[in-house]
């Protein structure tokens, strides 16, 4: 079961009830299951709250193509918008980190604020009123729909196709399920075609990013430690498929690396294999590379990243180095400190 506190839901309810303005927020390029779960929350404020004059927007600065199918689909609306405008109650959905946001943390202190998120948890969680964080779920969606079973809310029909597609993105399409997973599938499914829902999230792959997957493994160098392989590469976009595809091809462990000019920003993505990450807490890795180079990271045990400024007098090439050079040490470090157990 996801471990939710009876005291966790009636604050959550509490909040739901008596704030009549609240912006769901969702991470950069918010996928299926940062947009379901949204869109089930929002759903909830709405019965929870009868006042007449609310307003509950979902917000993202950017979101990927299979959200806006599932957007499409069940006719909801998202605003896309960096910076948003900040409300009475400021919800981060699915987003483990103010640094997969764009706002404005100073304003942020005059809303109430609340997390609901699987991811490892930071200290975005303690400037929270409320933080509902379960590691061990496979998504926010399962999260969600435990709220609303907790709650007694059958969700119509709609909500229920928005959060299966959450719950079906983020086990990849359930290779990652739990058993608590099939429970809650099995509970929010009633009258919904499973097909109908694997077709949602089904999409060509872009060619932008077939292009990147080539240039990453064409790019690509290949080390050795402890007896697993590590790839090291790098691209100016896609820097997550590209490292989830290195690994998918036969690396214990790669590190992408892409450096935004124009945004004056670095940003690393790592993958290890299931077997390494027993070893290997690639969240916490990615922290401490982050901590090095003055910005932030985090994320799963097989799946991590990180977003640093870049300086730029300094050449692309000289911090893509530097940065991928860091990620193999630390990554050494981590193989060794834990070869012993
Ligand atoms: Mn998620």
């Amino acid at each position: 079961m996801v471990r939710l506190k009876s005291e966790d839901i009636n604050r959550l309810k509490k909040i739901l009830q008596e704030n009549k303005s609240i912006l769901f927020l969702c991470h950069h390029n918010a996928d299926p299951d940062a947009i379901g779960a949204a869109i089930a929350l929002k759903y909830l404020a709405k019965v929870l709250n009868k006042s007449e004059d609310k307003t509950l927007v979902i917000s993202a600065d950017s979101i990927s193509k299979l959200s806006k199918n599932i957007l499409e689909e069940i006719g909801e609306e998202v605003e896309v918008v960096q910076y948003p405008k900040l409300l009475d109650v400021v919800f981060f959905v699915d987003t483990s980190n103010l640094n997969q946001v764009k706002v404005d943390t100073q304003e942020l202190k005059s809303s109430t604020l609340v997390v609901i998120d699987h991811h490892k948890k930071t200290e975005l969680s303690e400037l929270c009123t409320l933080s509902i964080v379960d590691e061990g779920a496979t998504s926010t969606c399962e999260i969600v729909s435990q709220i609303f079973r907790e709650m007694g809310i059958y969700p119509p029909r709609d909500i229920r196709i928005a959060l299966l597609c959450g719950i079906l993105y983020d086990t990849k399409h359930l290779k990652l399920a739990r058993e608590e997973t099939f429970q809650i599938i099995a509970w929010l499914i009633r009258g919904i075609n499973f097909q109908r829902i694997l077709s949602l999230l089904t999409q060509e792959m872009d060619e932008s990013k077939r292009m990147a997957h080539l240039k990453a493994c064409s790019r690509m160098e290949l080390r050795e430690v402890g007896g697993y392989i590590v790839a090291l590469s790098h691209v100016s976009s896609f820097e997550a498929s590209c490292a989830k595809t290195i690994v998918s091809i036969g690396a214990d462990v790669a590190f992408v690396v892409a450096v935004r000019k124009r945004e004056g920003e670095i940003r690393v993505s790592g993958r290890c294999r299931k077997s390494l990450a027993r070893k290997v807490h690639m969240g916490e890795l990615m922290e401490e590379v982050a901590r090095r180079l003055g910005g932030e990271g985090g994320g799963h045990r097989e799946a991590a990243g990180l977003n640093a400024r870049y300086d730029k007098s300094r050449s692309k090439e000289e911090v893509i180095r530097e940065v991928l050079d860091l990620c193999y040490e630390i990554f050494k470090e981590k193989v060794v400190e834990n070869s012993g157990s």
